[in-house]
C-alpha cells in the first residue's frame, strides 16, 4: 500500500535550520525581490526562517540572511519566544521624529555589539503569508528590530552605521580572525 500520509509529511513538515551569512559577505547587500506568490513555497521559507532563528536565538532575521532575495523578515521580541511575527513586503509608513539609542547585534556580525540611533517609534505596513495587508506600531526593541531587519532587506547591515574609523576596524579584526582561524 502506498503511504500518502508519509509523502506528504516528507513533503511539507520539515524544516531546516539554514546557514546565516556572515559579514563581509557581499550577498548581504544584496537588493531583495518583492514576494508576488503567497503559496506553500513561500511557507516552507518562513517555517525554515523561523527554524533558523530560535535556533540561534535571534530576535529577527530577514531572508537577505539565509541567501534568499525575497522581502521576508521573521521576528520573535518575546521574553517566552512565544510570538512568532511574519512580515511579508514591509514598509515603514511613519516614524516618529524622536530618535533613540540602542545597542544593536546581528547574527551575521558575531559577537559585535555597537549603538545606533534610529527613529524611537515607527509604524510598517506589512502582508501575511497569505498575502493580507496588516499595520503594526512598534516601539521599543520592536521598532529597533523591525528598522534593522527592514535594512537587511535593502542590503544594508547595522555596522555600516558606524563612523568609517570604526567599521575599517571591525573589518580589519575580522580579517584578523579568519587568518587565525585559517591557520590553526
Ligand atoms: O538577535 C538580534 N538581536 C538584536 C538586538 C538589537 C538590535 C537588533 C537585533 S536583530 C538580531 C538578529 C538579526 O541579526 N536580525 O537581522
Ligand atoms: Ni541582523
Amino acid at each position: 500500500m502506498i503511504n500518502i500520509v508519509s509523502i506528504d509529511k516528507k513533503r511539507y513538515t520539515s524544516m531546516a535550520i539554514l546557514p546565516i551569512l556572515k559579514f563581509p559577505d557581499p550577498r548581504l547587500h544584496t537588493i531583495a525581490q518583492p514576494v508576488t506568490q503567497f503559496d506553500e513555497h513561500l511557507q516552507r521559507i518562513v517555517a525554515d526562517m523561523f527554524e533558523t532563528m530560535y535556533a540561534a536565538r535571534g530576535v529577527g532575521l530577514a531572508a537577505t540572511q539565509v541567501d534568499i532575495h525575497q522581502r521576508i523578515v521573521v521576528i520573535d521580541t518575546s521574553e517566552e519566544r512565544n510570538a512568532p511575527t511574519v512580515l511579508i513586503n514591509p514598509e515603514i509608513i511613519a516614524q516618529s521624529a524622536e530618535k533613540k539609542d540602542w545597542e544593536e547585534g546581528c547574527l551575521s556580525v558575531p559577537e559585535v555589539y555597537e549603538v545606533v540611533a534610529r527613529p524611537e517609534r515607527v509604524r510598517v505596513r506589512a502582508q501575511d503569508t497569505s498575502g493580507t495587508f496588516f499595520e503594526m506600531d512598534c516601539d521599543e526593541l520592536l521598532a529597533v528590530c523591525v528598522q534593522h531587519e527592514i535594512d537587511h532587506l535593502n542590503g544594508k547591515v547595522f555596522v555600516q552605521y558606524l563612523s568609517n574609523l570604526k567599521l575599517n576596524r571591525l573589518k580589519n579584526k575580522i580579517k584578523k580572525q579568519q587568518r587565525e582561524s585559517v591557520s590553526s
